[in-house]
C-alpha cells in the first residue's frame, strides 16, 4: 500500500523518466530503433528500476497511467530528435496486460501520436507472448487496428511463454524478440544455438524480423550473424542511456 501511495505521488510529480537502449542492426552496425525503459528518479532512493515498481503498478492498475506516459514521453522525444535532424530511428514501447487489454488503447494511441506529432511508422509497441494468449481474440483485433494506422509489432521476451505457434501465424506481427536467456549461452549450449537458429528460420519464414535481445560478447554477435539474425540489443553495444547520450550516438552514426 505503500508503494501503491508513493507511485501515486510519483506521477503527480513527473518522477519517472525513461532511457533508450539502442537496436542495431546486424548488417550494417547501424543504430535502427531504441527500448524505451522506464524508471523511477526517486527524490531519495536515486533512479529505481522498472523490476521493483512495474508488478505492483500492474498489481494496482496504476500501470495504465504509468504506460500512457512512457508512451507520450517516447513518441514526444522521438519526435525531438527527428526535427533536431538526427536519423530517424524506431522508437519501442512495452506494453503491459493491463494496458494493452484496455477497451479504448487505440484510442489512446492514436491520441497520443496526434498530440505529439509522431508518425506511426517510427513507433513499434512490445507485447509478450504470455499477453497475446490472454485473450487471443481481442489482441488480434488490437494489433490489426495498430497495424493499420502503421505502427509495427513486437513479440517481447520470445520462447519464454507459453509460446503457440498458432498466434504467430494469426497475429499481425513483424518483429520477434529473442529473450536474452537463449542468448547467454549461445557460444557454449549446442541446444541454445539449435532454439535461436531455428526461431530466426521460423521468423524469416513468416516474414519477420529477429532482434536478439542481451548480447553481451563478440562471440555471441558473430554466432547470430552467421545465423542471419536481423538486429541485436545488448550491454555489447550500449545499455539503456538517457536521451541525450543516445542522441549522441545517433549523431555519430551518419
Ligand atoms: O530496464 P530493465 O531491464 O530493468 O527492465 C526490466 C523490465 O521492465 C523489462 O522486462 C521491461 O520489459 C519492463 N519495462 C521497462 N519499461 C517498461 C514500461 O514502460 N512498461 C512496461 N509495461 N514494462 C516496462
Ligand atoms: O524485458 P525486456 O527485454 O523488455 O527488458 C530489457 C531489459 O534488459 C532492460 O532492463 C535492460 O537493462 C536489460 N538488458 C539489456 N541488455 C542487456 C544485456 O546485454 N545483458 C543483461 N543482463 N541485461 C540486459
Ligand atoms: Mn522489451
Ligand atoms: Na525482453
Amino acid at each position: 500500500l505503500e508503494l501503491e501511495n508513493n507511485l501515486r505521488r510519483a506521477l503527480e510529480r513527473d518522477e519517472f523518466v525513461v532511457y533508450y537502449q539502442p537496436q542495431v542492426e546486424i548488417a550494417t552496425g547501424k543504430i535502427i530503433g531504441a527500448e524505451a525503459l522506464v524508471r523511477w528518479q526517486h527524490p531519495h532512493l536515486g533512479m529505481i528500476p522498472p523490476g521493483q515498481f512495474i508488478p505492483v503498478a500492474e498489481d494496482t492498475g496504476l500501470i495504465i497511467a504509468i504506460g500512457e506516459k512512457v508512451l507520450r514521453m517516447a513518441c514526444t522525444q522521438n519526435k525531438a530528435w527527428q526535427d533536431g535532424g538526427l536519423p530517424p530511428i524506431r522508437v519501442a514501447v512495452n506494453l503491459s496486460p493491463r494496458q494493452f487489454l484496455q477497451q479504448n488503447f487505440v484510442d489512446k494511441v492514436a491520441q497520443i501520436l496526434k498530440d505529439t506529432g509522431m508518425s506511426p511508422r517510427w513507433l513499434e509497441l512490445e507485447i509478450t507472448e504470455s499477453l497475446a494468449m490472454k485473450d487471443v481474440e481481442l489482441t488480434e483485433k488490437t494489433l490489426l487496428e495498430l497495424r493499420r494506422m502503421g505502427i509495427t509489432i513486437a513479440i517481447d521476451d520470445f520462447g519464454t511463454g507459453y509460446s503457440s505457434l498458432s498466434y504467430l501465424k494469426r497475429l499481425p506481427i513483424d518483429t520477434i524478440k529473442i529473450d536474452r536467456s537463449f542468448v547467454w549461452d549461445l557460444s557454449t549450449d549446442p541446444d541454445d544455438t539449435s532454439i535461436v537458429s531455428t526461431i530466426i528460420i521460423l521468423a524469416h519464414n513468416l516474414k519477420m524480423k529477429v532482434v536478439a535481445e542481451g548480447v553481451e560478447t563478440q562471440e555471441q554477435l558473430n554466432i547470430l550473424r552467421q545465423q542471419h539474425c536481423d538486429g541485436l540489443q545488448g550491454y555489447l553495444f550500449s545499455g539503456p542511456l538517457p536521451p541525450d547520450e543516445l542522441a549522441r550516438l545517433l549523431a555519430g552514426d551518419t
